[in-house]
């Protein structure tokens, strides 16, 4: 895949009250130098504009959709039944129900029309990105020689934890 200064993923949410909790796709997406667009709709306020993002999304130049919301959180499911694209949705954490609510309507799509749905919480947001980078990774051999680095990487973060945590153990059992 060339090297591009047009999106390839576009980030939507839906409210700015999602931003600070999803930040994260955005961190992880900057580790992989991929390009992204960010905006705010709403399945619920402003139908119309989700299914114009969504219908156009692919012929923009587009190759992911990742959707945040929260509640009753249709955003991801509605984007996906207007692309081909592959939409990640994003459950985003609530205050009434943790993000249950936020998961439960993210994830349960019906047959025939997929989500890929992360979990909720900091972690979420994170894969979301990730699992955007390993999409685009399938037809860009230097952004997947890049994946294969940071899973590198990955392993000797733990490796050295290991390591750590044995010698603490064994000087505490002295
Ligand atoms: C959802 O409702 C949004 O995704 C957000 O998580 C939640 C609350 O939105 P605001 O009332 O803060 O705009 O549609």
């Amino acid at each position: 895949m060339p090297e591009t200064t047009s999106p390839l993923v576009g980030i939507v949410m839906g409210s700015d009250s999602d931003w600070p909790k999803i930040k994260g796709v955005a961190a992880a997406l900057d580790e992989f130098g991929v390009v992204y667009e960010t905006r705010v709709m709403s399945a619920h306020r402003t139908p119309e504009v989700v299914r114009r993002y969504a219908t156009m999304a692919a012929a923009r130049g587009l190759r992911v959709v990742i959707a945040a919301a929260g509640g009753a959180a249709h955003l991801a499911g509605v984007v996906a039944s207007h692309t081909t694209l592959p939409v990640i949705g994003i459950p985003v954490p609530t205050e009434m129900l943790g993000g249950l609510d936020s998961l439960l309507s993210t994830v349960q799509m019906p047959g025939d029309v997929p989500v890929a749905t992360v979990g909720t919480g900091s972690g979420g947001p994170r894969n979301a990105g990730l699992l955007a980078v390993e999409i685009l990774a399938l037809g860009d051999d230097k952004l997947q020689e890049r994946l294969t680095a940071f899973k590198q990487q990955l392993a000797e973060k733990v490796a050295a934890k290991d390591e750590a945590l044995q010698k603490k153990v064994r000087g505490e059992a002295r």
